[in-house]
């Protein structure tokens, strides 16, 4: 274990002896102890090494002991017995505001009650109101901290629900009396997490489709299950719904579980202005009558005159306007895709070499590949010293070379930049790249104001063709840091500076809702994989997701251009022009 990883262990123990009721001095000793191992600036690995790590201040024996343990094991069965004595959910209750270990355990022996469940019902049942140290204000503070809690636990990243998603519909597909099925809600979407899978189904038969559907190996527990429609959790974490209806109701189904809600509650207005009811079975005249007869979503878009909108532009974000006046863009789709501009080797910190990434690029039918190593100031990820970059082009024009023009690797980088937004080399260095993506990859504390001049200060430099991951954030991780991401757009398509979208499904950054101001405002943007391998050049398919929900077409997208028209661009840049 690292530095970090002991400190959070030693926390732990702190919290979960606390939570058990041990003496304050003990427990306090674990947080001080977390405190002095994550700000120390030796080297832990050598004080274990020598023996020292008792010289550190406010650490004895005891706790020394375990220090070494955990840096030589990455374990130690000490904290694994303690995990073993108290209920996770209590582990959860800690992550509510207002609620400490002191609470947490007082609540939990008061009441014998140990999961957020339990802990809910029990503030709506006024427990805690008449609890010894809490009171009416204290339980109503509990109520939303628990809503907060499981809106932000229990999202999943694209790859899991969409993977999901597609084996469910394969199982149900070819049940007998199944006339067609997809899958709807925020996975239809294309958001960037989601919540859980809604599969609708077309069949006069549900019970089949149910039991195909509950019957899968994905399936950890079903949850329930009624006429039309069965619940489960699945071993990969998210629920799905399926619903099973008649042929003749599935494409208002369908549009009603792709939602969004804001999109549906703007349809059903819509549709009253026109004297009729919209909802999940059909589209009725409102003064009674049978449904009007619509295929399929399109028509029933048609109904209300209007073009159809695809389920990523279904936010309520101006696309039932656009539809109306149709106008829609045109949306970039996975086969616009003609090479892909931001990817890693081995000279930095990917694990395959330049000819496979090359060879993984034409197995999916693209005919250029930008290498983008990461530069030297990102020494933890191996970054190139100019002489490393030297080499590297050697041997990029080989490969090239062989290649004879049937595909082309890009001599790219990925440079850091830097604290006060210089690039990580000169400009006369900067010169021999093909492509160049700036990035920031440290100092994310700085203040809003500095981060932001920062980026614009790179802006600034003529080198720099694309910015990459604009926010630094990590869905589900980490928060973006604070930058006025706005104005970095703006100042980015004034200088005709592309933005990407970064399409690894952790960050799907730039973010979709900024995106689409951002192209009203003439920005142009790439669909980056950021891939660190093969493999991870297919998540190109998430980022074209989020483009889409950006309302980008395949004319905003650098790698949806043709080689010569992507190198005439990079090329007039580099000129000024
Ligand atoms: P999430 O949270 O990632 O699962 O997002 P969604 O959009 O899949 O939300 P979900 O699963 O709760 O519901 C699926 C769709 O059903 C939703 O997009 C719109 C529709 N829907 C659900 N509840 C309501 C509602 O109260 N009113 C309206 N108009 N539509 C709703
Ligand atoms: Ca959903
Ligand atoms: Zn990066």
């Amino acid at each position: 274990m690292n530095r970090n990883e002991v400190a959070a262990a030693l926390s732990e123990i702190g919290t979960l002896l606390e939570l058990q009721g041990e003496n304050p001095f003990k427990t306090r000793a674990y947080g001080n102890a977390a405190r002095v191992i994550k700000s120390m600036d030796q080297d832990l690995a050598e004080l274990v090494e020598n023996r020292q790590v008792d010289s550190l201040k406010g650490i004895g024996k005891a706790l020394a002991e375990k220090i070494t343990l955990l840096v030589r094991d990455g374990r130690l069965p000490y904290l694994e017995e303690l995990r073993t004595r108290v209920p996770t959910g209590l582990l959860e209750w800690l992550r509510i505001p207002g609620l400490g270990p002191k609470k947490v355990r007082a609540i939990h022996l008061a009441l014998g009650i140990s999961t957020l469940g339990e802990l809910e019902y029990a503030c709506q049942e006024n427990r805690l109101r008449d609890l010894d140290g809490f009171g009416q204000a204290s339980q109503d503070k509990i109520l939303p901290g628990i809503d907060r809690l499981r809106k932000n636990a229990g999202r999943f990243l694209q790859p899991v629900v969409q993977a999901e998603a597609e084996r469910l519909l394969a199982l149900v597909r070819p049940v007998p009396g199944v006339i067609r099925a997809t899958v709807a809600g925020s996975v239809r979407r294309k958001t960037e997490t989601s919540k859980d899978i809604d599969i609708v189904v077309a069949s006069a038969d549900p019970e089949p489709v149910m039991d195909a559907f509950a019957d899968s190996d994905q399936v950890e527990e079903i949850t329930g299950r009624g006429p039309t429609k069965c619940s489960v959790v699945l071993k990969s974490g998210p629920s799905a719904d399926l619903r099973v209806v008649g042929d003749t109701a599935y494409p208002f189904t369908v549009m009603y579980f792709t939602g969004s809600k804001e999109h549906n509650i703007a349809m059903r207005s819509r549709a009253r202005a026109a004297g009729l009811k919209l909802n999940e079975y059909g589209l009725i005249p409102e003064d009674g009558g049978a449904s009007l007869p619509c295929a399929d979503e399109a028509a029933i878009y048609g109904s209300l005159d209007l073009a159809y909108i695809e389920p990523e532009l279904r936010e309520d974000l101006g696309e039932l306007a656009a539809a109306s006046r149709g106008s829609l863009p045109e949306l970039v789709s996975d086969s616009d895709i003609c090479g892909v501009l931001h990817c890693h080797s081995t000279w930095s910190d990917g694990s395959a070499s330049i000819a496979d990434m090359a060879q993984a690029c034409r197995e999916r039918g693209y005919s250029y590949l930008g290498i983008c190593d990461h530069s030297q100031a990102a020494s933890y990820a191996g970054g190139l010293s100019p002489e490393q970059v030297l080499e590297q082009h050697k041997e990029i024009d080989r490969l090239n070379h062989d290649l004879g023009g049937s595909f082309t690797i890009l001599k790219g980088i990925e440079v850091d930049i830097l604290t006060d937004g210089a690039l990580d080399y000169p400009d006369e260095f900067m010169a021999r790249f093909d492509l160049v993506v700036a990035s920031v990859h440290s100092r994310f504390n700085l203040s809003e104001e500095d981060q932001t001049s920062r980026i614009l200060k790179a802006l600034d430099n003529r080198y720099v063709d694309i910015l990459g991951h604009p926010t630094g954030r990590l869905l589900l991780a980490r928060d973006p840091y604070p930058v006025d991401l706005r104005a970095v757009v703006r100042a980015a398509a004034e200088r005709h500076v592309a933005v990407e979208v970064n399409a690894h499904p952790s960050r799907l950054d730039l973010d979709w809702r900024e995106l689409a101001i951002g192209l009203r405002n003439g920005l142009l943007t790439a669909i980056n994989p950021d891939a660190h391998s093969p493999a991870g050049i297919d998540h190109v398919h998430h980022g074209v997701g989020i483009a889409r929900k950006g309302w980008c077409t395949a004319e905003q997208v650098l790698n949806a251009w043709p080689l010569r028209r992507l190198q005439d661009w990079l090329k007039a840049r580099r000129n000024g022009a």
